[in-house]
């Protein structure tokens, strides 16, 4: 029936085919039957109510299972209720798409006020929650976030570590998301954050990778491509920008904040940083981003940062992005509003603070009534707040268990995303005390590697290499002195190798050679030494392995070969469970509960579970019972107790 259907498209039978076709055209599946994907599903839910979720990292069940409460907004001048039931269609992004990304520029340069990019969707759940928010629950708020941030400057839902979490771990396809979202919030420009020269992924790749991938990336809807190099090295971060350019993208050339710019005595300095603005500016960068990945930038570094750029570049737009780990984070997005700053970025009040991004609701009352109000309506905010709190509590599974502020952020510069890992995992393992000793360890690894810029992938090795310091109780002398007899992890080679580029004042010797011994040293950017990938060939891999592709498919191949693999495989057994609410995709109903899954449009499957079986002494399985549309069902599962 599916190929019937595609083949009797009006799309296809007048030949205007296009490569993304199938991925935009979901109806065409619509005659699949939904009782073989219902029975996917059940095989998925049947595997749960047997063995509890296997989402890695998840601890225990969700604090809230309740239903959501959807949230009321309100006509800012009239205060009558707001009418949701589509999206909102005014916002910054229609100037991006009728004018390009030059007027975009133009334009939050004109703006009176300090514009926000709400970051919720992406780095506040990376930072708090493992990245594991689902494509469901943004779903679920968008047309509510399309009116009530239409304002803003953009949400920030794409990139980073959602992109290898969705496939990896949700089993969601993040292609599919993006398109999603971008149907349900026309309006407000979406922005992703993009590691230069390793695109979403953790080394380097072909340049031609990025190239395609930020090509795809436009053509799925994304408009902003935060572009940044986790060294600052600027040879890795112009693969990023150009390739963005060329998408035809609005292009954020970053500048990642390290250290204290105030301490005369440390490596950054602000002669640094205006010599980085300068190089960023003249890649042909449409916007300045500066990245305070750890949340470091005091205020008074803020102004003095943001002011001098500001002087030196009056017509560029500044747009500055923070962790609120140290308790900060308000204060210094203030000062970058009064130094200048055109945006800054922040995180529903549910969702910020400590590792996130700083509260969206202190900020606008902060600026409220000065010359840098953000035109927000705070009434309507916080009620996309309410929704969020709840939202938070489904994932608490996924909660580090961060009880307040770490200044001490100041010595270890632990960026917020990494932080919280190693918090969690630290109090799996029970390592109250060593916990101390790590955050000692990764200040002294810092050191050891040169006193680098730490952030995704070299947050890793710094991370990687403390890590080995303690579990191999090393102190900073020792591991110096013993270097050409340790087996570094992998990360720390790859580093010394030259595969994230080069750091800033170079290596550091002989701990490199020492560690390296005889491995290669690369001392250009490291896709100068890739053969660029063959898309023909993974293509036709592709099609092969799983019976077609699109070329969102291929991007995501080229960007995690063996994720991607593991996800279709996944998705060929279980269906595509982006669709299933939350508190059904890591808890199982109780019995006789009853729930519906939207597997797409109209199609509504109702769900109850019935009973789950004895275990078979034979086969070590246990039949699960599923009452499904009103007929019992049954799936077989392994019982892996
Ligand atoms: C990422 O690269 O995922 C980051 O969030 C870096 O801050
Ligand atoms: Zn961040």
């Amino acid at each position: 029936p599916f190929l019937t259907s595609l083949l009797t498209h009006p799309v296809f039978v007048d030949g205007t085919c296009w490569t993304t076709f199938i991925d935009d055209t979901p109806d065409l599946f619509s005659l699949v039957g939904s009782q073989n994907r219902g029975q996917k599903l059940l095989a998925y839910l049947g595997d749960l109510a047997v063995n509890g979720s296997q989402i890695k990292g998840q601890v225990g069940e969700s604090k809230f299972k309740g239903d959501v409460i959807m949230p009321t907004l309100q006509d800012p001048k009239t205060h009558k209720p707001l009418d949701v039931s589509k999206p909102c269609e005014t916002g910054w992004r229609n100037i991006i798409v009728e004018k390009g990304p030059e007027a975009f520029a133009k334009a939050v340069r004109a703006n009176k006020g300090c514009l926000i990019m709400d970051t919720t969707w992406r780095d506040a759940h990376q930072s708090l929650l493992a990245t594991r928010m689902r494509t469901i629950d943004l779903l679920n708020i968008a047309k509510e976030t399309s009116h009530a941030l239409s304002n803003a400057w953009a949400l920030e839902n794409w990139g980073g570590a959602t992109f290898d979490v969705a496939m990896r771990f949700l089993y969601e396809d993040p292609w599919d998301r993006l398109r999603k979202m971008r149907k349900l919030v026309p309006n407000i420009p979406f922005q992703m954050l993009l590691r230069g020269a390793n695109g979403v992924a953790y080394s380097s790749l072909p340049d031609n990778a990025i190239y395609h991938f930020c090509a795809e990336a436009k053509k799925a809807g994304m408009d902003i491509f935060r572009v940044f190099d986790a060294l600052n090295d600027v040879n890795q971060l112009e693969v990023g920008i150009k390739a963005v350019l060329k998408a035809g993208g609005v292009a954020e050339g970053t500048l990642c904040y390290s250290g204290d710019m105030l301490n005369p005595n440390k490596k950054y300095n602000l002669e640094y940083y205006m010599d980085l603005a300068d190089k960023i500016v003249a890649m042909g960068a449409h916007i300045l981003g500066i990245k305070d990945m750890a949340g470091v930038l005091k205020p008074r570094a803020a102004t003095l940062l943001v002011g001098s750029i500001r002087k030196k570049y009056p017509d560029l737009p500044i747009h500055v992005h923070t962790h609120d780990s140290a308790g900060t984070g308000v204060a210094s997005m203030v000062a970058c509003a009064q130094a200048g700053a055109d945006a800054v970025d922040a995180a529903t009040d549910a969702m910020s603070g400590m590792t996130s991004q700083p509260s969206i609701g202190a900020i606008i009352s902060s600026l409220e009534g000065s010359d840098h109000e953000t035109g927000l309506d705070a009434h309507n905010v916080r009620q996309l707040d309410a929704y969020w709190a709840q939202v938070r509590l489904i994932y608490s599974p996924f909660e580090a268990g961060l009880t307040g502020p770490d200044p001490e952020v100041y010595e270890h510069e632990i960026p917020g995303g990494q932080l919280t890992n190693l918090i969690f995992q630290a109090s799996q393992q029970g390592l109250g005390a060593q916990w101390a000793q790590t955050k000692k360890a990764y200040e002294q690894a810092n050191d050891l590697l040169g006193d680098i810029v730490k952030v995704t992938p070299t947050s890793k090795v710094v991370g990687d290499l403390s890590q080995f310091m303690v579990s191999n109780n090393l102190t900073y002398e020792e591991t110096l002195e013993k270097a050409q007899e340790l087996d570094f992890p992998s990360s720390v080679l790859e580093f010394f190798e030259g595969l994230m580029g080069q750091p800033y004042g170079g290596f550091p010797e002989p701990l490199r050679t020492h560690a390296l011994r005889g491995r290669r040293k690369m001392d250009k950017r490291p896709g100068l030494y890739m053969e660029p990938l063959n898309f023909d060939e993974i293509r036709a891999k592709l099609k092969e392995q799983f019976g077609g592709c699109s070329e969102t498919d291929v991007a995501s191949y080229a960007m995690y070969p063996k994720v991607f693999e593991d996800f279709k495989k996944f998705t060929q057994q279980y269906g595509d469970l982006s669709v299933l609410p939350t508190k059904y995709f890591l808890n199982k109903p109780e019995i006789g509960e009853e729930f519906s899954v939207e597997l797409e449009k109209g199609k509504v499957l109702i769900l109850k579970m019935l009973a789950i079986g004895p275990l078979s002494d034979q086969t070590g399985q246990r039949e699960v019972f599923y009452e499904m549309n009103g007929e019992v069902r049954q799936v077989t599962v392994d019982d892996k107790h």
